[in-house]
């Protein structure tokens, strides 16, 4: 398989701990966000939305929107598991993901900032207070559901990575990026610990990838 891939980017990164926890061969492409090159015909080509990431599979069929990437991953190699058994623990597992998927990401994401900056003259300290504003909700919410459900273990779900993880950890990255205090989260931090112990998330990590700088 191929991914279209921008290093630091928290989509392509969920993605890529997917692939990696999968144990699934694949090849990055890399698509310079900076550069514009997900505007580019050639990557429009691949997704008509022109954002990152885009699974390829081996038959050739583009698959975009990470979450639709991560599910079929999923389907394709459903073993080992990133989601639990029960149709509720799943759902769990999902709400989780979504909390961060539907309602935290995308305020953060790169053409969001842009326009702060450009249309309401925003500075480095304006953007991130603006990420810390829907950063800190979202990271209240997921301290209290990993601690509260019935399968609290060193992950967010139980003792062996899921989805959740997946879309946490590059949460957890991107508020490092832009200063947001981790201290009130101290079981979100224990389960990036143990994220952080296992190769998959190590190679998936934006450090490690071949556009990395
Ligand atoms: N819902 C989409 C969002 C994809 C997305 O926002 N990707 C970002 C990088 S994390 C992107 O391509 N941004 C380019 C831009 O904002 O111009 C997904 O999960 O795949």
């Amino acid at each position: 398989m191929k991914l279209y891939s921008y290093w630091r980017s928290g989509t392509s990164y969920r993605t890529r701990i997917a692939l990696e926890l999968k144990g699934i061969d694949y090849e990055i492409e890399t698509v310079d966000l900076r550069e514009g090159a997900h505007k580019q015909p050639a990557y429009l080509e691949q997704n008509r939305q022109g954002l990152v990431p885009t699974l390829v599979t081996d038959e050739g069929t583009s698959i975009c929107q990470s979450p639709a990437i991560i599910e079929y991953l999923e389907e394709y190699k459903p073993s080992p598991a990133l989601l639990p058994v029960l149709p509720e623990d799943r759902a769990t597992v999902r709400a989780m993901a979504a909390v961060i998927g539907c309602d935290t990401h995308p305020l953060g994401n790169l053409r969001v900032l842009k326009y702060l900056k450009a249309e309401f003259g925003q500075d480095q300290a304006g953007i991130n207070k603006w990420a810390a504003t829907w950063m800190i909700p979202a990271f209240e919410t997921l301290e209290t559901l990993v601690l509260n459900n019935e399968h609290e273990g060193e992950f967010c779900f139980g003792d062996t990575p899921t989805i959740a993880d997946c879309y946490l950890i590059p949460q957890l990255y991107s508020a490092d990026r832009f200063e947001v205090d981790l201290s009130p989260y101290p079981k979100l931090l224990k389960v990036r610990q143990a994220c952080e112990e296992l190769k998959a998330f190590q190679r998936a990590h934006p450090d490690n990838q071949p556009d990395a700088d």
